[in-house]
């Protein structure tokens, strides 16, 4: 998201947890020294727990847009912090929302809802599909989703839901499944470990890739309404088939490498995620265009590339033109 809103000409400001260690690394391509007077991404201490802070940081910068995407957002590690991931993810918003509220700026505010939402409803899902909740990270993002509308009727604030559905790229966490396979597919082939444990296989999401979710989040923000909108890409696949796509790709063997390890495994599962994102097409004229097989490319040849391997993909022309965010090239 920043970079998309430094490439639009904004003054970009985050909020970052204070830790021992650097905890900024995915930023680090963008981030320029704030002394530089051409420095327009500045950082500052916060956390979503404290509301003093959030209301300091919402006073001293008055921005135009605010996109809240801070979350505990590991749905299988919100079944062990059930409380902290409420606090942080649900009561997050509220605080962020009377920050808003009570600094009397026009401040436009983006929620980033999910798709996990959802949970057990019926696929394809839309804006008018009833959630069904099957995690805590879940019902926490239900209850923001519910307090994004609330102060959007109560207050008439700008404030936006963007329902998006899984969406992946090689600055994906390490622990999520996508990444978690072309992770461990260049450990292996660079050697440094044999077995990828994994649990369920047999889920399914409607995986897209994240530069082109940001655009979307930020035409939510530019409408002349606050309302609404699923954002995905209305194809699913299961984790089972992400699997072999990847290893395909650099000719690995599923049977020797993978195995099943039951703590990957969550006490309830979200079985089948379809997007629904006809809106989004109509109102906000946005489509997206990077699809599963390409997508799988994408994220093996930069991890690859990443442990010091030649890309497979090198060469082969897919996708490096088509948009304006380059990060994601292997050559
Ligand atoms: O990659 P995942 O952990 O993503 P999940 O649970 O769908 O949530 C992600 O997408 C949401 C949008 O819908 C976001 F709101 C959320 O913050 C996050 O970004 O798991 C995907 C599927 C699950 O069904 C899981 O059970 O993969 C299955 N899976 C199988 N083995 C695994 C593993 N997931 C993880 N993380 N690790 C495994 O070893």
């Amino acid at each position: 998201m920043p970079k998309l809103l430094l490439s639009k000409g904004y003054e970009v400001h985050g909020l970052v947890r204070r830790s021992s260690t650097f905890n900024t690394s995915r930023i680090d391509s963008i981030y320029v020294d704030p002394h530089d007077p051409d420095a327009r991404l500045f950082l500052h201490y916060g956390d979503l727990s404290d509301s003093e802070q959030i209301a300091n940081v919402m006073y001293n910068i008055r921005p135009d847009e605010v996109y809240h995407l801070g979350a505990q957002s590991h749905v299988r590690v919100s079944f062990d912090t059930p409380e902290y991931t409420g606090n942080v993810t649900a009561l997050g918003t509220t605080r962020l929302l009377e920050a808003i509220r009570r600094s009397n700026n026009p401040v436009k505010f983006y929620q980033a809802s999910s798709s996990e939402m959802f949970g057990a409803a019926v696929p394809p899902q839309s804006e008018t599909t009833v959630f069904h909740p099957r995690s805590p990270y879940a019902c926490a993002k239900v209850y923001s989703y519910w307090m994004t509308r609330n102060y959007r009727e109560g207050y008439n604030l700008f404030a936006s839901n963007g329902i998006l559905f899984n969406n992946e790229s090689p600055r994906r966490g390490e622990t999520f499944v996508t990444r978690k396979i072309t992770r461990a597919i260049a450990h292996i082939l660079a050697g440094k470990e044999k077995f990828l444990y994994l649990g369920n296989l047999d889920a399914k999401r409607d995986w897209g890739f994240a530069p082109e979710y940001v655009e979307c989040m930020w035409r939510i923000l530019q409408q002349e309404k606050a309302d609404d909108f699923v954002i995905g890409t209305g194809e699913t696949h299961s984790v089972r088939e992400f699997l072999h796509e990847s290893f395909d790709y650099v000719g690995l063997d599923v049977e020797e490498h993978v195995r099943i390890d039951p703590k990957y495994f969550r006490p309830t599962e979200v079985e089948v995620l379809v997007a629904d994102a006809e809106k989004s097409g109509k109102v906000l004229g946005w489509k997206p265009t990077i699809k599963f097989a390409d997508l799988v490319k994408i994220m093996v040849d930069a991890d690859m590339k990443t442990a010091g391997l030649e890309p497979i993909g090198k060469g082969d022309g897919i996708i490096r033109t088509k948009f304006p965010h380059r990060w994601w090239k292997c050559d």
